[in-house]
């Protein structure tokens, strides 16, 4: 009888962890100057995402992704603000985690650095949404 009720009780938390670990991802990524490390990156459309910036270098640095089928014109500066999906800032040494969804919309998508000059310098990435 007591096993029973064991049984009971454990079921839904393999069924909660289960969907728990399918609906989640982080990306940890490493900023230096310039580059993110790694720079490519695949999630599930609609997924939440975990975003762990680690800021190994002596500038601030920016993750910043676009809407689907956008470009920034260089240099990335206001006019490219309506272009942003999501973005997140790291300050020099900092390590920052944020939150967002993935787009729902399979593709490929822009990551870029919104610092000015590097972007430039090839501080960008690609997000793949299956
Ligand atoms: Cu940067």
């Amino acid at each position: 009888m007591r096993l029973y009720f064991l049984w009971l009780l454990l079921i839904p938390l393999f069924v909660l962890n289960a969907c728990a670990s399918n609906n989640n991802q982080t990306l940890s990524i490493d900023t230096t100057d310039f580059a993110f490390t790694p720079n490519q990156w695949t999630v599930n459309a609609g997924q939440r995402i975990t975003l762990k910036l680690t800021n190994q270098s002596g500038s601030e640095h920016e993750w910043v992704l676009l809407k689907k089928g956008e470009e920034v014109t260089m240099p990335f500066d206001a006019d490219d603000e309506a272009r942003i999906e999501f973005e997140s800032e790291v300050e020099p040494g900092n390590v920052k985690i944020s939150f967002f969804p993935a787009p729902d919309e399979a593709g490929l998508y822009r990551i870029v650095c919104g610092i000015p000059g590097h972007l430039e310098a090839g501080m960008e990435g690609t997000l793949n949404v299956k």
